[in-house]
């Protein structure tokens, strides 16, 4: 039975098989969590999505994790918040059925998702947090490697949110 946990931190930091990008369909870079992973991770993580040819918002790609304490790296694209009738809550949680799914096939046991697209995305958290919730637990209905499904939040306002569902529910 998989657990999931909620921690506040940098994602950068997670010794876990794979930790989650918040991306741009580039997969070149940016700011906000991508920054950090990239700077953490060393530019052998760039030169490696250059030959990934971008990723379609909603999809993911893995790469190797490189510098990180982490063996891997999912790297998906959340939607760009435009007023919630553009398809954004179905976009966003398919980022992390993507993300769970390309763990599973590659038999990893442990992952760690930042709060996606709820940075420059400007994605509203409330919403954002009830999605990538039901996301996970819709995914753990079926057969997976993964036993250890980590939330790290970084802001205040994330952990709290995290934390008030979680802990409803548990
Ligand atoms: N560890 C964990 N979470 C973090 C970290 C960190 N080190 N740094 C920030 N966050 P964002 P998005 C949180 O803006 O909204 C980039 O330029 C942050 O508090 O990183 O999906 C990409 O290239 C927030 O809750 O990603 C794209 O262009 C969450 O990570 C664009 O930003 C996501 O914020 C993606 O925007």
């Amino acid at each position: 039975m998989a657990t999931i946990r909620i921690i506040q931190g940098d994602i950068t930091k997670q010794a876990v098989d794979t930790i989650v990008n918040a991306a741009n369909e580039s997969l070149l870079g940016g700011g906000g969590v991508d920054g950090a992973i990239h700077r953490a991770a060393g530019p052998e993580l760039l030169a490696e999505c250059r030959t990934l040819h971008g990723c379609k918002t909603g999809d993911a790609k893995m790469t190797k994790g490189y510098r990180l304490p982490a063996s891997y790296v999912i790297h998906t694209v959340g939607p760009v918040w435009r007023g919630g009738t553009h398809g954004e809550p179905d976009l966003l949680a398919s980022c992390y059925r993507r993300s769970l799914e390309i763990a599973t096939e590659n038999g990893l046991v442990s992952i760690a998702f930042p709060n996606i697209s709820t940075g420059i995305f400007g994605y509203p958290k409330d919403d954002a947090a009830d999605i990538a919730i039901t996301s996970v637990r819709q995914f753990l209905k079926q057969p997976t490697t993964l036993q250890d499904i980590v939330f790290v939040c970084f802001d205040d306002d994330n952990f709290s949110l995290y934390n008030k569902r979680l802990s409803a529910t548990n």
